[in-house]
């Protein structure tokens, strides 16, 4: 998968990308990331990419023409342009399994009170990472990039999204590690069996008596 992210402030991906299951990925070719400054595309002598909104308000907002050309710049036939904004549609696990099928995707970072509206009809998607908001698209397009490069084939084993927490609209059953004992609270008995038949039905009943507690909606989806 090839991903190309536009962002005033690339500086912001180095540490992200250069470290640990991302690193790996590129490295081996499963996922090629680009970084692109969209004040490169500024036709502006002084590289401005931003004015005041018509109509007054508060804050200043993106012009259409950088944007425009870094997203063409950077599409094929095969790409989806994604807008990541707080008024997108609501990212969950399910979009990532959805994104991770894609060639190639265009990740657009938005700053200041937004983009001009007309952007809007340049893109493909529009995703927001929750109900909150941010000083820029970045982050968002971080999460993005984690979640989804994290399922291309070969990038980690493969049992291992399938016991993802949502996959099965259920929360993860708890795990243990060594020791058996710590400060007097024990590892459950039945980990410790080898029965492996009790184990599944006990991890499933964890993960059901959780979920009940915490996120019932999830119970609701199922
Ligand atoms: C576009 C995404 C981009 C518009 C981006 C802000 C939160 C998210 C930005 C705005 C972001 C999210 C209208 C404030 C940049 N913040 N929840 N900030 N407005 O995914």
């Amino acid at each position: 998968m090839k991903i190309d992210i536009l962002t005033l402030f690339p500086d912001m991906f180095e540490g992200i990308l250069k470290e640990s299951i991302l690193a790996r990925a590129q490295a081996s070719s499963k996922v090629e990331i680009q970084l692109h400054n969209i004040r490169d595309f500024s036709l502006d002598p002084h590289k401005k990419v931003d004015d005041y909104g018509f109509g007054g308000g508060a804050g200043m907002v993106l012009m259409p023409q950088p944007i425009y050309d870094a997203i063409e710049a950077c599409r094929t036939e095969h790409s989806k342009v994604i807008l990541l904004t707080p008024q997108g549609v609501p990212y969950q696990q399910k979009h990532a399994y959805e994104l991770a099928k894609e060639s190639h995707l265009i990740l657009v970072c938005g700053h200041y009170e937004g983009f001009d509206e007309r952007i809007r009809s340049f893109v493909d998607e529009e995703i927001s990472i929750g109900d909150y908001v941010l000083t820029g698209g970045e982050i968002p397009a971080m999460v993005l990039v984690d979640s989804v490069t994290r399922l291309l084939s070969g990038v980690i084993e493969e049992e291992s999204h399938v016991q993802d927490s949502f996959h099965d609209h259920l929360l993860d059953y708890p795990v243990y590690t060594k020791p058996v004992d710590f400060h007097g609270m024990k590892v459950p008995e039945v980990l410790l069996s080898g029965h492996h038949e009790n184990i599944r039905k006990w991890r499933l009943e964890q993960q059901i008596a959780k979920t009940k507690e915490r996120r019932p909606d999830l119970l609701e989806e199922r």
